[in-house]
């Protein structure tokens, strides 16, 4: 017990040595920004599985990405009838560690218990697979009348409807979804229902450092509910949340979201009165949908779908149906984003349509047509940086990397500084001069 309480210690000086180290070590700034990345990942990869330690281990990275705790009591399990018994005898504030392995669900995990956290031991993702694919599971993980519940470092996939389902009708708040994969899922990577009026609406969930991907586009096998009749085939999303409150959604990768005929629905989804949300940071290549701030059908007792949501430097790349939508929104800002699909076939990298008072769209760099606006609401479109094809000026836009080179010379330096956009999608500070876009370059 002593030895492992040691190594701990010695782990964290030996962490905070390092940066301390780099800081001094690093003359410039672009230097000291590469290195502080790479014990950024560092940390990323090194998750605090000592189960022994009562309280909670916090680490800053180096862009104050949220810290993950081991909480109470920590459970290992390496086998499926361990897991399922683990949570549903597991006290609230418990740690389930699952082992690595390949773990064929029989039926879906149902969370019920305030703080129960459920992740790898080892904190490396792509060693724990929880897959539906031979029971047919409908729905892998539901989170229900509970909050504080996290869900971490580790692989979810081939699921016929939802991976992640939050009951958020029965009162879900504080969920944190992180550094998971979620793949092969046919409608939902994360789904949060309608909530009634009587239930507080879920808030403060964070889903981070994930990465929902799809091998293929959805075919009518993938999900007998989604045929001819119904969406033909195009009733899939990544995240999909109603009346979301607080929440972050950062730092994710989307890659081939994508429905039967390529008319999916957005990689992120935020509707039905969803209030002071940020989506920023996330790479979205190759899906149906992009961001998606509202829809165009809206029941009665929805005055707008999104109010005061801020989607800010993302990279939004080859999204054929809509690059980012606003869509029925109060007070939202849309800014620094960078968007390139040359070709879109609907000409919406940007579209906004319907009410969207307030709404400010700022910064944003365009590779293809410009904005769509099909809104008579008043808005502020200011500064977007339009450009028929700007391959030449991204890093690498075939595989989705729109960081800038030296090339962007109408990008460098000519955005308005907003006090919203402090940095760009790497962290990096904008500075005074800040860069159109999601990337600042210098
Ligand atoms: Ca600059």
């Amino acid at each position: 017990m002593l030895i492992i309480w040691r190594l701990l210690y010695l782990t964290i000086c030996a962490n905070f040595l390092g940066y301390a180290l780099i800081c001094i070590a690093n003359s410039s700034e672009g230097e000291r920004f590469e290195a502080m990345q790479r014990v950024h990942r560092k940390f990323l990869g090194q998750r605090m599985t000592f189960p022994q330690f009562g309280g909670s281990i916090t680490f800053m990275t180096a862009f104050g990405s949220p810290p993950l705790s081991t909480k109470g009591k920590a459970i290992c399990v390496d086998s499926i009838n361990e897991l399922f018994e683990a949570i549903e005898k597991a006290e609230p504030n418990t740690t389930i560690l699952i082992a690595d392995g390949y773990y064929h669900l029989p039926r879906r995990i149902e969370i019920r218990k305030d703080g129960i956290t459920l992740r790898s031991e080892s904190g490396r993702r792509e060693k724990v697979i929880l897959d539906g694919g031979k029971h047919q599971l409908g729905e892998l993980i539901a989170v229900t009348g509970c909050s504080d519940v996290t869900i971490a470092d580790l692989t979810i996939q081939n699921v016929r409807w939802n991976a992640i389902k939050l009951n958020t009708d029965t009162g879900v708040h504080r969920v944190t979804i992180y550094n998971c994969i979620i793949r092969n899922v046919w409608q939902r990577g994360v789904k949060g229902v309608r909530v009634p009026p009587n239930i507080l609406r879920p808030t403060g969930c964070r889903i981070q450092y994930c990465l929902f991907v799809n091998d293929r586009p959805k075919t009518f096998d993938d999900d007998p509910t989604d045929n001819p009749q119904t969406f033909n085939g195009n009733y899939i999303g990544g995240i999909d949340v109603m009346f979301a409150q607080g929440w972050v959604i950062s730092d994710n990768v989307f890659v081939g979201i994508q429905g039967r005929t390529r008319e999916g629905r957005g990689a992120i989804f935020l509707w039905h009165d969803s209030r002071n949300c940020v989506v920023e940071r996330n790479i979205i290549i190759d899906c149906d949908v992009g961001i998606v701030l509202g829809n165009s059908w809206k029941p009665p007792d929805i005055e707008v779908h999104c109010n005061r949501i801020i989607v800010r430097n993302n990279f939004v790349v080859r999204c054929p149906e809509s690059g980012i939508v606003a869509d029925y929104t109060k007070d939202c800002l849309i800014a620094h984003n960078t968007i390139h699909d040359p070709t879109n076939r609907l000409g919406r990298l940007i579209r906004l349509v319907h009410d969207n008072d307030g709404l400010r769209v700022i910064n944003n760099l365009l590779s293809g047509p410009p904005i769509k606006n099909e809104s008579s609401s008043k808005m502020v479109l200011f500064n977007n940086l339009v450009m028929p094809d700007y391959s030449h000026t991204f890093v690498n836009a075939n595989r989705g990397n729109l960081r800038l080179n030296t090339n962007a010379i109408d990008a460098i330096d000519k955005a308005e500084p907003l006090p919203e956009v402090r940095d760009d999608i790497d962290g990096k500070p904008r500075g005074s001069k800040p860069d159109i876009g999601a990337h600042e370059f210098r």
